[in-house]
């Protein structure tokens, strides 16, 4: 492990409310990997991004030893394989290896987009946005059931997947006057559990700075 520490060249391009990069600085404190991290703008994305992830044009990107990673999924798998060691953060049984990337997958399809609709749109976009995301919320809480961890005893992949989005809740609930704690009792504890690792607590920025950028960019793209 000292000697990835001591050889390995790890940089992130990094844009710091993004719940996909929070998931690639999670699976990298869980490995201990020291990385340096690069913040972008987005609206001037530096040559570097573009060189690194030509296709989609979007952060996080991993770049190891200067090979370019990109799609943050796909980044915590190359983690939590290149770094072969504990805490392993994807299952080793090849069955709950699949439901995992199922759920990880689901979260991809539906968070964020649903998530969006909560704190940007207004009257009956909203109104449909907060029922597919609490819908959403709720599909995820009967998966999580009465585990600790969506990864049973520990966090694991799909927390890594989830848990970024949690320091958007203040904002989904301030925006879409509702209260994901009522609607989601569970999911909330969950999350208050995750962010007692060290990993998920020294990665995700506080809610209320997430609010404030939110607000920023609403205001910027005349939603306010
Ligand atoms: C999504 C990354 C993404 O949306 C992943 O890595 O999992 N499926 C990808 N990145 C955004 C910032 S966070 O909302 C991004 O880089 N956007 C730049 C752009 O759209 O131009």
């Amino acid at each position: 492990m000292a000697r990835h520490q001591e050889q390995d060249s790890v940089v992130l391009l990094d844009f710091w409310p993004s719940s996909y990069a929070m998931r690639v600085k999670i699976a990298l404190a869980e490995k201990g990997i020291a990385y340096e991290c690069k913040q972008e703008d987005l609206r001037a994305k530096s040559s570097l991004l573009l060189e690194k992830n030509p296709v989609h044009k979007m952060i996080p990107i991993l770049v190891h030893d200067g090979k370019p990673i990109c799609e943050s999924l796909n980044i915590v798998q190359y983690i939590d394989e290149t770094w072969n060691h504990e805490p392993h953060l994807l299952p080793s049984d090849p069955y709950q290896r699949s439901q995992a990337r199922f759920w990880g997958d689901y979260i991809d399809k539906n968070v964020y987009s649903m998530g969006k609709k909560v704190w940007t749109m207004k009257g009956k976009e909203q109104e449909e946005g907060k029922k597919q995301f609490i819908e959403c919320l709720r599909r995820l809480e009967g998966e999580l059931g009465e585990k600790a961890y969506f990864g049973g005893e520990k966090l694991g992949y799909v927390d890594v997947a989830l848990v970024p989005f949690t320091s958007w809740f203040y904002t989904y609930e301030t925006f879409g006057n509702l209260s994901i704690g009522a609607e989601c009792p569970k999911l909330v504890a969950w999350a208050n559990r995750c962010m007692q690792s060290q990993s998920v607590a020294k990665s995700l920025p506080h809610p209320h700075s997430i609010h404030e950028f939110a607000l920023q960019y609403k205001k910027r793209n005349a939603l306010a």
